[in-house]
């Protein structure tokens, strides 16, 4: 049987699934990394559709999530959710973190969506040390899905080589 979960290396905005997930801030208005990517590629109705939530729901908090429409992307939604900010590992962050992939999940399975890619969320600009945050991401994703029929697919899309190699040790060791 083919695994829930894969592993992609590549750019997360070109990837055709029900939702992609977006690592942004809590301002929800756009930025750089993986954020940036994807406002550039979805064009002016994500961002409209994000002020839109902005004004009805204020900031997103970090560990929360909220879902909009996907713009010019090939995904049908976007699930914006706000990582920590690494401060050295006693700010919460571990939980942060696994909230949210969770309520980022759990938009996913509300939404009736089938599946859906993560990019490593808070390991770019937020600083969150990479191998750690693997494997929260993957254990969390893990963990959702034994008692989650939606999402059937999860991808992790992975921007470069050692979140690729880290991702791909960790789905082995899963299989096994
Ligand atoms: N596709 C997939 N992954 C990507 C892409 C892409 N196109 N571009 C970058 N990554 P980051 P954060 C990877 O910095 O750490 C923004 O300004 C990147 O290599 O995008 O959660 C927001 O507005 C890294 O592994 O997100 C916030 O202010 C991962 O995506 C802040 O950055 C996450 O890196 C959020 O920081």
């Amino acid at each position: 049987m083919q695994s829930r979960i894969q592993i992609v290396q590549g750019d997360i905005t070109t990837i055709s699934v029900d939702a992609i997930v977006n690592a942004a801030n809590p301002s929800l208005l756009g930025g750089g990394g993986v954020d940036g990517a994807i406002h550039r590629a979805a064009g002016p109705a994500l961002l409209a559709a994000c002020k839109k939530v902005r004004q009805q729901q204020g900031e997103c908090a970090p560990g929360h999530a909220v879902i909009t429409e996907a713009g010019d992307l090939p995904a049908k939604a976007v699930v914006h959710t706000v990582g920590p900010v690494w401060r050295g590992g006693e700010a919460q962050e571990e939980r942060l973190l696994q909230d949210a992939y969770r309520n980022s999940l759990q938009l996913v399975t509300d939404n009736g969506y089938r599946s859906v890619a993560f990019p490593a969320i808070s390991t770019g600009i937020y600083g969150y040390p990479r191998a750690a945050a693997a494997l929260i991401a993957f254990n969390t994703v893990s963990d959702y899905l034994t008692t989650h029929s939606l999402p059937e697919q999860v991808y992790f899309v992975c921007y470069d080589d050692e979140n690729t190699r880290l991702y791909q040790r960790l789905l082995a060791q899963h299989a096994l």
